[in-house]
C-alpha cells in the first residue's frame, strides 16, 4: 500500500494519486455512475467507482486520483480508484450506518455495540468522554497531581455495604472497589496531591437511566488543605479544563450532536444542605432526585449557573471518613456538585487523625486494617472528590440514558457483549 492518506487529508493532495483505507460506508448505485464512501478515522470520502461495488462495512484500501468536486464531502473526491477488498462482512449490519439518525433502539444498539458504535453519531458521545478524560489529566498535572493506578480488587466495602460484588480470590472473601477512596487517601501520604481514573462497581439494584454496575470514576486527593472548600476550587478549575478540552478535542463529536457546552462560572454557586431543605420545603437527611432537578433549576434561574454546589451533608448521610465541619458538628464539610439537574460529584475534607477514624469505626477496626496503617503515621488534613464520567458525558451530550455514553454498559441485565 502506498502511505495511507486519511479522509480529512485529501484534499491537501488534490490532483495526486493517493490511496485512503477504511470501511465501505454507503454504496449508491445510480444509473450513471456509483459511488462509495469510505470511512475512516478522521471522517468520510467519497469514491466515484464503476461496476461491482463491495457491501457495506467491507474494510477497503482505495487507490485514486484526488479530484475537486464541490459537492463531494470536504470538496474532493477520488476518481480512477483501484479497489482492494481487504476484509469481508460475513452478514450485514444490524441497521444501516450510513443514514444521519439512528435508525434504531438503544437496546438493539447495546445488543449490536461492536458494529452499531461505528454509527458517527454513537460514537461522539465516547469521542467526548475521550476528551474530557484527557483534560481531567492534563488540568490535575498542570496543579501538580500526581497520576496513580489502584487496585480493583480489595478486602473492604469503601462506601457501603449494600452494593458491594463480593469475589472468590483464592478461596478468600474479597470485593470489586466500590471507588479508590482508601487508596486515594494513603497515596496523598506519599505524593500529596493524587488522581486516579479508573473503573469502579456498584452491585446496584436499580434499573435507572443513571446508574451503572460499572462506571469509570474521575477521583482526586489533595493534601494540606484547610477545608472542603479547597477541594471545590480545584474541581471548579478541573471542569473548565476538560471543557476546554472537549472544545478544542472534540469540536466535531460536540458539532454532530448539537451539544451545548455550559459555562463554569468563576464561582460556582453553593448552598447548604440546611439552606437546601428549606428552598425545596422538605426535611429528608437526603436530597431526592426530585429535589436536585429544582435546585438545579434554582441556580440558573438565581445565579445563571448550570453547576451547583450543596454543601454540609448531614453526617448521618456520609461515609465514615468524612470529616464533620467543626462550627457544626452534625453536619460535615462534604459537598455534592449538581450539573444539569444531577448529582455529577461527590467530595468533601475526610479525618486525618487516626483516633478520629477508630471512634467513627466505632473499634471495628479489623477490615480496614491496611487503610488505617496510613493515619497511624502521619496524614495531614486532605479531601478530594470523585466525579462520574458516563454523567457528566451524559449531561453534556443530552443523552437522556447513562448507557448511551458509554461502550459496553453492565447493569442488572447487561453482561455482554
Ligand atoms: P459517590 O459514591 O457519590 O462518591 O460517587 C461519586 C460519583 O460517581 C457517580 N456514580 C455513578 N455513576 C454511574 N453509576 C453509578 N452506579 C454511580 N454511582 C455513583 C456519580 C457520583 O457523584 N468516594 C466518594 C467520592 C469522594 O468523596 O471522593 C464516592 O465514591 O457521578
Amino acid at each position: 500500500m502506498i502511505s495511507r492518506v486519511m479522509s480529512a487529508e485529501l484534499a491537501e493532495h488534490a490532483g495526486q494519486r493517493v490511496t485512503i483505507a477504511g470501511w465501505v460506508h454507503r454504496r449508491r448505485q445510480l444509473k450513471s455512475v456509483s459511488f462509495l464512501v469510505v470511512r475512516d478515522r478522521t471522517g468520510l470520502a467519497q469514491v466515484v467507482a464503476g461496476g461491482d461495488l463491495p457491501a457495506e462495512e467491507s474494510v477497503v484500501h482505495v487507490t485514486g486520483t484526488v479530484t475537486r468536486n464541490p459537492q463531494a464531502p470536504g470538496g474532493v473526491e477520488l476518481t480512477e480508484p483501484l479497489v482492494e477488498v481487504v476484509s469481508e462482512p460475513v452478514e450485514p449490519p444490524p441497521f444501516d450506518l450510513y443514514r444521519p439518525v439512528v435508525p434504531a433502539t438503544l437496546p438493539t444498539v447495546l445488543d449490536h455495540a461492536p458494529v452499531a458504535l461505528r454509527h458517527p453519531l454513537l460514537r461522539a458521545p465516547l469521542e467526548i468522554s475521550a476528551a474530557s478524560v484527557a483534560g481531567f489529566r492534563d488540568t490535575l498535572a498542570g496543579l501538580g497531581f500526581t497520576e496513580i493506578h489502584t487496585p480493583k480488587i480489595v478486602a473492604s466495602a469503601t462506601e457501603s455495604g449494600a452494593n458491594v460484588f463480593g469475589i472468590d480470590y483464592f478461596g478468600r472473601r474479597a470485593y470489586l472497589a466500590q471507588s479508590p477512596q482508601f487508596y486515594k487517601q494513603a497515596m496523598v501520604g506519599v505524593f500529596e496531591r493524587v488522581f486516579e481514573v479508573g473503573p469502579v462497581f456498584r452491585a446496584e439494584p436499580h434499573d435507572t437511566v443513571r446508574h451503572l454496575a460499572q462506571y469509570t470514576s474521575l477521583d482526586a486527593e489533595l493534601g494540606f488543605i484547610a477545608d472542603h472548600e479547597e477541594v471545590m476550587a480545584v474541581l471548579r478549575e478541573v471542569l473548565a479544563g476538560m471543557l476546554e478540552s472537549v472544545r478544542h478535542r472534540a469540536a466535531g463529536a460536540v458539532a454532530a450532536l448539537g451539544a451545548r457546552l455550559p459555562e463554569v462560572p468563576a464561582e460556582i454557586p453553593a448552598v447548604h444542605f440546611t439552606e437546601a431543605q428549606r428552598l425545596t420545603g422538605e426535611d429528608e437527611p437526603d436530597l431526592s432526585p426530585a429535589q436536585e432537578r429544582w435546585l438545579s433549576d434554582w441556580a440558573l434561574r438565581e445565579h445563571g449557573s448550570e453547576f451547583l454546589f450543596v454543601t454540609g451533608y448531614p453526617m448521618a448521610k456520609r461515609p465514615f471518613y468524612t470529616h464533620p465541619d467543626p462550627a457544626r458538628p452534625g453536619y460535615s464539610n462534604g459537598f455534592d456538585l449538581l450539573f444539569r439537574g444531577l448529582e455529577l460529584v461527590t467530595g468533601g475534607q475526610r479525618l486525618h487523625r487516626y483516633d478520629d477514624y477508630v471512634r467513627a469505626l466505632d473499634g471495628d477496626l479489623a477490615p480496614y486494617e491496611g487503610y488505617l496503617r496510613a493515619f497511624r503515621h502521619g496524614m495531614p488534613p486532605h479531601g478530594g472528590f470523585a466525579l462520574g464520567l458516563e454523567r457528566w458525558t451524559a449531561r453534556l451530550t443530552g443523552a437522556a440514558n447513562i448507557r448511551q455514553t458509554t461502550a459496553f454498559p453492565r447493569d442488572l441485565h447487561r453482561l455482554s457483549p
